[in-house]
């Protein structure tokens, strides 16, 4: 018999070491057999990458908090269609770098309450929760260094500062609250491989 597919997202303040940790997980779930997505948001199908440029590039105050709600939305809406949905029908694990639980912090808390309008789309748009979501969790002025390190052209968050980093942490933390039953929480301080090993087995007990 196949095994069911398996819908895994990393979430976390800029520069918690996300992507690096979805690529290590991915290696290691595929280095067992399991056939795996790795993938991204904003981004990961052709449509949703086209939106990625339009909402991460340019000025910083370029869209306002609604008008990113639903361009975040747009591009997410592509991806579940194109790529995280028929994945997970044909039994794979979806590993995603980010999804809603972002655009609930990101726009949904950094420019007034604008939850309620995130959640309201999301549930008419796409109706889907992660089964599990892995929370990086770490020190926001570490985060931002590190971010800003990478010297990418997708840098529009990152140029709102420590005390969205701040606010952002302290929010991710709350929604973990939220929703324990999906929610797993690593501490992100730790060196890389301490990290990784704490996802591992984070993973692994969801797994079976
Ligand atoms: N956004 C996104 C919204 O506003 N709404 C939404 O709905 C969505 C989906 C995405 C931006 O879009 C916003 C949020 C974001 O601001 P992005 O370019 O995809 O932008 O960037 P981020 O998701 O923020 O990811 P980053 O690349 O900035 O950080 P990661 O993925 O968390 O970190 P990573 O793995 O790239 O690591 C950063 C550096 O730190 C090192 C790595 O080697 C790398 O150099 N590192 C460590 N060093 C020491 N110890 C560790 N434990 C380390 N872990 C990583």
């Amino acid at each position: 018999m196949s095994k069911p597919g398996l819908f895994i997202t990393f979430e976390g303040i800029d520069g918690s070491g996300k992507s690096t940790q979805a690529k290590r997980l991915a290696a290691h779930l595929q280095s067992q057999g399991r056939d795996v997505v790795l993938t991204r948001e904003p981004g990961g199908s052709t449509g949703a990458e086209e939106i990625r440029a339009l909402v991460l590039q340019g000025d910083p105050e370029r869209w306002s908090a609604e008008t990113e709600i639903l361009l975040f939305t747009a591009a997410r809406r592509d991806h579940l269609e194109r790529t995280i949905n028929p994945a997970l029908a044909a039994g794979k694990v979806v590993i995603c770098d980010r999804f809603a639980d972002s655009t609930r912090m990101y726009q949904g808390l950094s420019r007034g309450d604008l939850r309620p309008v995130v959640d309201t789309l999301h549930s008419l748009m796409i109706g889907r929760e992660p089964d599990l979501t892995l929370l990086i969790d770490m020190d926001p002025e570490l985060g931002l260094s590190r971010a800003l390190s990478r010297q990418t052209a997708d840098e529009r968050f990152e140029a709102f500062g420590a005390g969205l980093q701040a606010q952002m942490r302290r929010g991710f933390l709350d929604l973990a609250a939220e929703f324990p039953d999906r929610f797993r929480v690593i501490d992100g301080n730790q060196p890389l491989d301490q990290v990784t090993a704490d996802v591992l087995t984070t993973v692994q007990s969801a797994l079976s």
